[in-house]
């Protein structure tokens, strides 16, 4: 398979006007993707009109009807989602499209069925910020593998890459952050085979724009028991090639 030209990115956008023109013309020099796919979670400050305003055709732009949350915006997005590859993209400027290919190599050569970039795994440049935010991403990734018997280092990484057909298979019940652990949890149930890659970051600030906060933290939590507890529904679909880990 071609490498180039492989990637849906999906993007969700609440309220990133300053960036999203930024950050999509990052998406869309690399050579991976083929298309994106932004949808604007009820953004009150311009950022549809200015997705609206990126003139490249390998773009569609989708308006939910409200703010309704991250998952929300995501399991709307995969749906559009056609390339043989799927990434998450988030519209501030934390993370960096110039990595896809890295983010890409165990999908490509058939190791993997889900990447993970990983904050904290290697020496790639990260932005010295904010440390009891990296105790709570610890303490949330070492309870969610404690769930999961993963040992990923960053669940709540915003980098996630899938076969197409594993996300697609894969029902998003979370309309908010608690994506992230909702969907770590069922790519373990579902036995995918998980790779993880060390990723940069460029944290961003309370006055930057960063709106994470404590109650997140709970919701991922609560997440973490909710999706992990033994539940009559498995969470994959019967089609997709091999995943056993
Ligand atoms: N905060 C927030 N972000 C949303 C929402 N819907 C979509 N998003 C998008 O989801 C992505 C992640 O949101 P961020 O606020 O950057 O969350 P984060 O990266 O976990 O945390 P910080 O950047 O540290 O605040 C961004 O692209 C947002 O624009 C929403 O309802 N609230
Ligand atoms: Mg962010």
């Amino acid at each position: 398979m071609r490498a180039e030209q492989c990637l849906s990115v999906v993007m969700p956008c609440f309220n990133e006007a300053d960036t999203v023109k930024v950050i999509a013309e990052r998406v869309l020099e690399s050579p991976f993707t083929r298309e994106l796919i932004i949808v604007d979670d009820g953004s009150t400050d311009g950022t549809a009109e200015n997705a609206r305003g990126i003139n490249d055709r390998r773009v569609n732009v989708f308006l939910q009807p409200m703010n309704l949350g991250k998952g929300a915006a995501l399991r709307r997005g995969f749906m559009y989602a056609t390339s043989p590859y799927v990434i998450v993209q988030d519209a501030d400027l934390e993370y960096d499209p110039a990595e896809y290919g890295l983010m890409l190599e165990p999908l490509l050569d058939g190791r993997a069925d889900v990447v993970f970039g990983s904050r904290f795994h290697v020496a790639r440049p990260h932005r010295v910020l904010y440390y009891w935010h990296s105790v709570g991403n610890r303490v949330l990734t070492a309870v969610s593998n404690m769930a999961t018997n993963l040992n990923l280092s960053d669940m709540e990484t915003c980098y996630k890459a899938f076969r197409r057909e594993v996300i697609q298979s894969i029902e998003i019940e979370e309309d908010r952050f608690g994506f992230e652990p909702e969907i770590t949890a069922k790519v373990a149930r579902g036995g995918w085979r998980i790779y993880e890659v060390g990723i940069s970051y460029a944290g961003r600030t309370y006055a930057e724009g960063k709106k994470i906060v404590w109650r997140d933290g709970v919701r991922a939590m609560y997440c973490i028991l909710r999706y992990n507890l033994p539940r009559g529904k498995r969470a994959v679909a019967p089609s997709g090639g091999p995943r056993r880990r």
